[in-house]
């Protein structure tokens, strides 16, 4: 088998459009072709050729104990042993519902999905029905998936790309998304008092990591929860990639506030594929077959992915302690990434919480989709292209974010600090 990675790439091209199976993958935003994965353990992860990398893409979030931990790899096995798919309840399911609503209050039932794009557009549907208003909102540069209702001024893949609007969406649909500004109050009240009482739902990702990391604002939650309270509106926290990322539980634990309706995905799966919806009782009722609203899945609740993400989950549960070492771990290599940078007079706004984080190449500071977007994305791509050659793998879009997990060592955050140093003196 040739091995290089034009070759890979080449063959793949002829049989799946586009040579990859999600955009963001094709690497267009840096160029060059895709590293081809082989295997991955830990922090490290390894192409085709034997390469071996500093993996800080994670899958995009998915493994934040690492790859191929143990006993998660154990308990797919063990469980495979048993059989893959029944499409038929299994106890794990409910183990699974029950963990989910102890670590977040704000959820009191869970319908499981297989795929975060199912969670999210499950949510919408639910909230139009239970409200019986058909217009939502989001905010630029958020990414909620790729249903039609959600594509809409999207970040990640559609913000890398530059389509604003996907071809394929019927105008008819697009018209009732509303998309706003992230972090801003006063757009917020006013698209509220404008379309407040036709709006069953506001969706939105209470730490952006679509966009390059954005945080919200002091106040902008906040403020986003009492106006959708006071007019009716559904609250929707997109956690896919934020549950379990900060603590056990969403990053609504950290800020003490409860959105009627949550997203998960990513690290509930443990690395399988998996989404999950949940929420108020009283509104997770009305889905099929409690309710009329319909949602259904053959591959949904999998007792593959049921067994890594319970796995995963309850490392995680007796773990917690590991987080405030995962915060200081990640915030030594963004401080010294920024001491470099500052050395070599190259401006970057570096936007982190917790484990994840963005150097945007730009003075910052970086809050919204317009001021992301004001990022040197040619010296992003150039600084990506000597960093990997170093064997530190980042995300391959100034719109996306970097992740480190509890495998990631000193010695990885060192390594990817000296690469950082050597490519500096080059850039
Ligand atoms: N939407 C993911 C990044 N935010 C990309 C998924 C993938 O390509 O695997």
């Amino acid at each position: 088998m040739n091995k290089t990675r034009s070759d890979c790439f080449i063959k793949a091209r002829r049989v799946i459009s586009g040579g990859v199976n999600s955009p963001v993958r094709a690497w267009r935003a840096v160029g060059g072709n895709p590293v081809f994965v082989d295997r991955a353990q830990g922090s490290k992860i390894y192409d085709v050729s034997g390469k071996e990398y500093i993996d800080y893409v994670l899958s995009w979030g998915p493994m934040i104990l690492g790859h191929a931990p143990a006993k998660v790899t154990a308990a797919i096995c063990n469980t495979a042993k048993k059989g893959t798919s029944f499409g038929a309840p299994t106890q794990a399911e409910t183990q699974m519902a029950k963990l989910i609503t102890e670590a977040i209050p704000s959820i009191q039932l869970v319908r499981l999905t297989s795929s975060g794009t199912e969670a999210t557009m499950t949510a919408i549907r639910l909230a139009r029905g239970f409200t019986g208003r058909n217009m939502i909102a989001k905010f630029d540069g958020c990414y909620h998936g790729h249903s039609d209702s959600l594509l809409i001024k999207a970040g990640s893949g559609v913000a890398t790309l530059g389509i604003p609007d996907s071809p394929g969406v019927p105008k008819e649909l697009a018209r009732l998304t509303l998309s706003l500004p992230y972090n801003d109050i006063s757009a917020l009240e006013k698209a509220i008092d404008t379309h407040g009482s036709n709006l069953a739902a506001i969706i939105v990702e209470p730490v952006a990591g679509n966009m390059g990391v954005v945080p919200p604002q002091k106040g902008f939650l906040e403020k986003l929860r009492e106006l959708t309270a006071k007019n009716g509106i559904l609250l929707i926290f997109d956690e896919v990639i934020t549950g379990f990322r900060f603590t056990f539980g969403g990053y609504q634990n950290l800020i003490g506030i409860k959105p009627d309706l949550t997203c998960l995905g990513k690290i509930i799966g443990g690395g399988m594929p998996v989404g999950a919806i949940g929420g108020k009782k009283e509104i997770m009722e009305k889905l099929a077959p409690a309710g009329d609203i319909y949602q259904a899945g053959t591959l949904s609740g999998n007792p593959l992915a049921m067994s890594a993400g319970l796995t995963t989950l309850n490392i995680i549960k007796s773990k917690i302690n590991s987080f405030a070492l995962l915060d200081k771990k990640t915030e030594r290599l963004c401080s010294e990434m920024e001491k470099l940078f500052s050395e070599k007079g190259i401006p970057v706004c570096i936007n982190r919480c917790g484990s994840m984080f963005t150097i945007f190449f730009q003075q910052g500071p970086v809050y919204d989709l317009k001021t992301a977007k004001k990022s040197d994305t040619a010296l992003f791509a150039r600084f990506f292209q000597a960093m990997l050659k170093k064997g530190v793998w980042l995300a391959p879009s100034q719109f996306e974010s970097v992740f480190i997990s509890f495998a990631h060592t000193n010695a990885d955050i060192d390594q990817t600090i000296d690469a950082c140093s050597k490519t500096l003196k080059n850039l």
